[in-house]
């Protein structure tokens, strides 16, 4: 199994091995794999050598440890184009999972100088702050903190908000969405956030902001979303 000669390093190879043997479904997801004692004795190398692996593949997102139970194969990423304008709901049914939504918080508030800057309007104006957690099935991916102006939305409630927003915007206010902006980065998860996505920190996870207009160019909305870095892989397609 190992070429103990060859220029890849050991724990490599182990790495390669582990991730050929779930690609091929010996340990389907959510399954354990054989414990760092068994493999050491599998491959006949050091504990340690053992454990660079599968901490490696813990990083890269393969595998996670329970305490006290052992190493699991992880979930498959989620992949999220970034190509099309879609709503959470729309991406979630797309891929066969039921769409879930916790309203955390909704308030209207006076936006900060670079809210109003971005949805185009005072700072005297209201806009509705909605807290959202999305859900698919039961696991949390993403925590949505959308911003709309209350002019546009004056009839938005917090029943609406259990559902998708776009389809209250397209199908209750007959609303056409036109296109959005969206910025990218990296980060580390906030404690309040780590909890409400259900993971251990430190977490990396993936900020995209969202701004939004109607065809008609009005902004509807400013949506700053945290996404799990553990659960998501975003798409593009580009052409030259
Ligand atoms: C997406 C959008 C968000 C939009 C939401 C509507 C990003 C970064 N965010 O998550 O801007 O408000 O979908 O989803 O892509 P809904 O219609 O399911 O409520």
């Amino acid at each position: 199994m190992l070429d103990k000669q060859s220029a890849i390093p050991i724990y490599v190879q182990i790495e390669d091995y582990l991730k050929e043997q779930i690609a091929q479904g010996v340990y389907p997801v959510k399954s354990l794999i054989p414990s760092e004692r068994e493999l050491t004795d599998m491959f006949g190398v050091s504990r340690m050598t053992v454990r660079q692996s599968l901490t490696n593949l813990v990083k890269d997102g393969l595998l996670y440890r329970e305490k006290g139970r052992g190493t699991f194969v992880a979930e498959e990423k989620m992949e999220q184009p970034l190509n099309g304008l879609t709503s959470f709901t729309e991406d979630m049914k797309e891929r066969g999972f039921v769409p879930g939504t916790k309203l955390i918080s909704f308030s209207q508030v006076h936006p900060d100088p670079q809210l109003s800057t971005r949805l185009g309007i005072s700072s005297e104006a209201l806009v509705h702050k909605v807290v959202r957690i999305r859900y698919a099935d039961d696991t949390p991916m993403a925590i949505e903190r959308s911003y709309l102006p209350v002019e546009l939305f004056p009839t938005l409630s917090e029943e609406a908000l259990q559902g998708s927003l776009y389809a209250f915007i397209e199908k209750q206010e007959k609303l056409v969405i036109g296109q959005a902006t969206q910025r990218m980065e990296a980060a580390l998860a906030k404690t309040e956030d780590a909890g409400y996505l259900h993971i251990s920190l430190p977490a990396a996870v993936v900020l995209i902001e969202r701004v939004s207009a109607l065809d008609d160019g009005r902004i509807f909305e400013v949506v700053r979303s945290t996404y799990r870095a553990d659960r998501y892989k975003f798409i593009s397609e580009i052409g030259r």
